[in-house]
């Protein structure tokens, strides 16, 4: 049917009146409040309903755009989505943004005030989740037809509370008054089986066939949510997938007549998409995880073969017409998957369904740290997926003949790169499973791929050197710095116009203007107002009061050993001390905020935690450095804290030991928003050094190789203990109780994994470059000319960052869709 024009309410998004007549017909009619009795809330969702409105038109323009290109999908498989609030980004994406401001004035509302009653969609633990939502920006941006795929979790990361200085962790309802943006499609179901068995039945060509029976089985339910590109013209697609019973579980009870008991399986099957594993960082092998990976995987992979109406084409069109991307190897049991659909469901013979799978399957690796590398007991894998075992099991013998063949003799070739190690308990490692079955591998920064390719997956790149690629993770400049900037955002447009919000390269032009005093002191004026901004919220949340014209030194990420969080604390303490002892001449009053959730698991993490609140106390209660030193624990770090605090980074820590943080981005957003990296040569750091020229970074540590090297050798912690007297008083401080009185040995299992466990992490092999380079910040930032012209130049090299650069990257590189 065709649907004339004029039936659309809004035709004209400008038209203010019109704009107003559909919020409060929403109101009224959607949501069935009346206007003269309104809670903020219902008036959020009153607005929240016409933006979807706006978007659904161009996402249906947009679907229909596609289908007429008959462009190449690229399907983004992730279990995290870390999307945020989405109301503030859709306003800015559509350019309604002042139009709505206006429109909600009339009616005696503040849009910003609004906006913060939005439940944030908290679908990730960190950067991976928050890069898929980032690259979901892009690709609308880019008119790209790329669609995620991810669950539909009730609760999403918990909230965090502090409680005497402890991490509390609270479930997070985020669908509490349920999600405005989201369309339930319960006519979009598929069939998700478990367990059973495989059977093998003759087939009438004497062939082999399996069957997988008996299974039990769970319903996967889709909902829709609207990802809006810049500019509006396009709208994408996320699609998150929730659990629901299938009938035959009912059935059964029901008709023994145990209605309870129907009930109850119910339930437990739809528990499925519960709650997102808060843990990024270490793996567990739990069941349900592995249930929740294959949930949406097959979920996904059924919609898309449905697209690709595979009834009426030939499979060996796929991947022309299909990319998938697997945001690390937590989706990668949808390679066996294809197989599975390809072999037993269309009989297409295993040469040519394993050469789509692998042209159309490519993976992203997110880490090197080997206890978060996925593993999976052969054992639960049978006992869930046993088709897919055995399928994995003939990937696995096919793989290896070919090594054999190609590298003859070779015995430890084979047992270091088999899907199965043997070594500990048979187990898949889905890491090799995901390098088999893809055609490109990526890792997330330059030094990241180049140590994937020497370290974890040596064997791998000798075995397909053109398989490895990398691709420098991007943030985008909508969200972090046209929308969270307002102020710098207005800047950049008065002095080079408006087209970087969709070409961040065009920052450079902000080069030339370093120079200038004049633009230098309206960039300082930003970044103070930013900095008022952000005590206010603290002050006003916290009750804790920060002194704005303090150098404000940033360290917001997940609390984990690697980032060293204990380091930036070794520099505060001894900082501390130093001014206990009268040194304050050479040093700036500094703020060191922090702010990032620990898994609940993690207890050297969670100490961390304590020990930042505890020191915080000592120092806030000791009048000789007050207006001098104040660290602050922002607590309940997520995408709406960060859009707060970017804007206000002056010093952004990025200090995790040299190979350990695979890229970062976290670092890309403070330097586009005019924040120096103080920083080790690691992940994306490197990167951040040759765009904005290394007398415009403080760097500072071992690198990668160095450790190495020193490890090797035999890393002796106490040498550093004995041969530092700073470093010796603060680790003593902390081990015997000065900021814990109420309990001395409290922090002693940090300082325990420091000198008498190695030090995993190098943090005291990097203590004393990173003391010194510290003063070296105090120093610039005493020349406040010279530090901004440092800071606008961030910015302006920032451009390379964006993730239109790396959507952009992966479309030629690995999906074969160039824009
Ligand atoms: C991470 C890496 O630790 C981080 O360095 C990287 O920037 C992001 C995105 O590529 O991926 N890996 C991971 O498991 N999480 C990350 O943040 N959670």
């Amino acid at each position: 049917m065709t649907v004339p024009e004029d039936i659309y309410e809004i035709t004209n998004p400008k038209d203010i009146s019109s704009l107003k007549r559909a919020l409060v017909n929403r109101l009224i009619y959607s949501i069935g409040k009346d206007p003269v009795e309104t809670q903020e809330r219902d008036w959020f969702f009153a607005l929240a309903y016409v933006v979807r409105d706006l978007l659904t038109l161009r996402w249906m323009e947009s679907m229909r755009r596609y289908y007429l290109q008959d462009a190449k999908r690229v399907y983004y498989l992730s279990m995290e989505f870390l999307i945020g609030r989405a109301l503030g980004n859709s306003l800015l994406n559509i350019g309604c943004y002042d139009e709505f401001k206006l429109v909600l004035e009339d009616v005696g509302l503040d849009l910003e005030e609004l906006a913060e009653t939005e439940e944030e969609a908290a679908l990730g633990n960190g950067g991976l989740g928050r890069l898929a939502a980032c690259y979901l920006d892009s690709l609308a941006t880019l008119r790209l037809p790329g669609f995620g795929y991810g669950i539909h979790y009730d609760y999403g990361m918990f909230s965090q509370r502090i409680e005497d200085g402890y991490q509390i962790e609270h479930p997070e309802n985020w669908l509490r008054y349920g999600n405005p943006w989201e369309f339930p499609r319960p006519d979009v179901l598929y069939r998700v089986q478990f367990r059973g068995h495989v059977v093998e039945c003759p087939n009438a060509d004497g062939k082999r066939r399996y069957r997988w029976i008996d299974t039990e089985d769970v319903m996967a339910m889709a909902y829709d949510i609207p990802v809006p590109g810049y500019g509006g013209e396009t709208v994408n697609n996320l699609r998150l997938w929730a659990a629901k019973a299938s009938r035959d579980f009912e059935l059964k009870y029901f008709n023994e007549g145990n209605y309870i008991k129907a009930v109850e399986e119910k339930t437990q099957s739809e528990n499925l998409s519960k709650v997102l594993y808060p843990d990024d960082t270490t793996q567990m092998g739990r069941e349900l995880r592995l249930k929740q990976e294959y949930f949406f995987v097959s979920a996904s992979l059924q919609d898309i073969l449905k697209k690709f109406r595979i009834d009426q084409r030939d499979f060996s069109d796929l991947p022309q017409e299909v990319a998938i991307q697997l945001n690390d190897t937590h989706p990668s049991v949808a390679i066996p998957e294809l197989m599975r659909i390809l072999l037993d469901e269309h009989q297409v013979p295993w040469d040519d369904a394993w050469a789509i799978t692998v042209r159309t399957f490519s993976y992203t690796n997110h880490t090197l740290l080997p206890e978060a590398l996925e593993v999976w007991s052969v054992r639960l894998f049978e006992e869930l997926l046993p088709r897919h075992l055995q399928i994995i099991y003939e990937i696995n013998h096919r793989f290896l003949t070919e090594v054999g063949e190609r590298f003859p003799g070779d015995m430890g070739l084979i047992q270091r790169v088999s899907i199965i190690d043997e070594e500990r308990g048979k187990r898949v490692r889905m890491a090799h499973l995901a390098i088999i079955g893809s055609h490109k591998v990526n890792g997330v920064a330059a030094l990241h791929t180049r140590l994937m390719r020497t370290t974890i997956f040596r064997d791998f790149a000798r075995i397909f050197p053109d398989r490895f690629v990398s691709i420098t993770n991007g943030i985008t400049p909508r969200r972090w710095l046209n929308q969270a900037n307002r102020g710098l955002a207005k800047l950049i447009t008065e002095t080079i116009g408006p087209g970087w919000v969709t070409d961040l390269e065009r920052l450079r032009q902000l080069a030339a203007m370093a120079d200038e005093a004049e633009f230098r002191a309206r960039f300082r004026a930003v970044k103070s107002a930013n900095k008022q901004h952000l005590a206010s919220l603290i002050a006003k949340r916290l009750n804790i009061g920060i002194d704005p014209a303090s150098l404000f030194d940033v360290q917001i990420k997940r609390m984990h050993e690697y980032k060293r969080q204990l380091l930036n604390l070794l520099h505060v303490i001894t900082r501390y001390n130093r001014l206990r002892a009268g040194l304050s001449q050479d040093m700036v009053p500094r703020t060191v905020i922090f702010g990032g959730k620990a898994a609940p698991g993690y207890h050297a993490a969670k100490l961390v935690i304590k020990l930042i609140n505890d020191v915080s106390k000592v120092i806030g209660r000791d009048s000789t450095v007050a207006g001098l030193l104040k660290v602050v624990f922002v607590p309940d770090y997520n995408v709406s804290r960060a859009m707060e605090i970017m804007p206000a980074v002056e010093l952004s820590e990025q200090i995790s030991t040299a190979g350990m943080e695979a890229s970062g981005t976290g670092n890309m957003k403070m330097a586009v928003n005019g924040a120096i990296t103080i920083g080790t040569l690691d992940g994306a750091n490197i990167e951040i050094r040759e765009k904005v020229g290394e007398k415009n970074i403080f760097i500072f540590g071992h690198t990668a190789e160095q450790l190495d090297e020193m490890r090797r050798g035999g890393y002796d912690a106490w040498r550093f203990y004995y041969d530092n007297e700073e470093l010796k008083l603060a680790l003593d401080m902390i081990s015997t109780g000065y900021f814990s009185p109420d309990e001395q040995d409290r922090f002693k299992p940090l300082i325990d994994s420091l000198l008498r466990e190695g030090d995993r992490f190098a943090i005291l092999a990097d203590y004393e470059s990173y003391i010194a380079c510290q003063e070296e910040v105090d120093r610039l930032y005493l020349d406040s000319e010279t530090w901004t012209r440092k800071a606008i130049l961030n910015v302006a090299h920032s451009g390379w960052f964006s993730s239109d650069r790396a959507v952009r990257e992966y479309a030629e590189r690995i999906w074969n869709t160039p824009i």
